[in-house]
């Protein structure tokens, strides 16, 4: 147990160059951990240092299969390309049919300069999780610095799933197994669609609940 701690903080130190015991969380991470079943969902790829010390430039994220309108934020400091990824066959895109989604959001050229090596930068985007409850969503993407890469890209061994007793602690193993895990954020059943707005059921109730107690006080 001690080798296996010892070990995960000689990566963490290998991947920050300093010798201070740091979180997992100074590795690139997503903003939010859960999101929505089909909720359109803002967020950002969290970035935490540059590449050894090197100066960032850029960052390279692969959108995950079964997303089909991921958007990068408008962001000043970026040149933002697209790279599009063919689907094996057509799909409906609200009420027109597309054959190609975004595959991949790069953010280059910064048009201020690099962003010094001990950085953290947001670098925000919009999708629209998949209505896939309990998957785990890997968002595997490549740091670019002045000076090489830094690639968040390594899976789990075996998949993580949250319906697995172990789960939180086998989650962290993965983020600490190697310096460079690709982040990820798990995908909850919604109670509610987000669009019509409405209440969810455990709301309306306590909508009533309140009614009932303010009579309970007028009486
Ligand atoms: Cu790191």
């Amino acid at each position: 147990m001690i080798s296996k701690t010892l070990r995960a903080f000689g990566v963490l130190m290998a991947c920050l160059g300093v010798t201070v015991a740091v979180p997992a969380a100074a590795h690139n991470v997503a903003s939010i951990h859960e999101g929505l079943a089909g909720h359109s969902t803002a967020m950002a790829l969290n970035v935490n240092h540059g590449c050894k010390g090197s100066p960032i430039v850029g960052l390279r994220l692969q959108v995950p299969d079964g997303i089909t309108d991921a958007k990068a934020a408008y962001d000043p400091h970026w040149t933002i390309e697209y790279k599009m990824r063919k689907l094996s066959e057509p799909i409906d895109f609200h009420g027109r049919m597309i054959n190609e989604v975004v595959g991949e959001i790069i953010w280059k050229d910064p048009k201020n300069g690099s962003l010094p090596a001990n950085s953290w930068y947001p670098f925000k985007f919009r999708m629209t999780l998949p209505n896939e409850p309990n998957r785990v969503l890997h968002l595997k993407n490549i740091t670019l610095c002045e000076e090489g890469t830094d690639p968040y890209i390594d899976m789990p061994e075996v998949a993580l799933d949250v319906n697995d007793e172990d789960f939180a602690a086998k989650t962290w193993a993965f983020m600490t197994a190697t310096a460079t895990p690709a982040p990820f954020l798990v995908i909850r059943a919604a109670e509610k669609k987000q669009y019509p707005w409405e209440w969810t059921p455990a709301q309306a109730r306590g909508e009533r609940e309140g009614t009932r107690q303010r009579q309970a006080r007028a009486d």
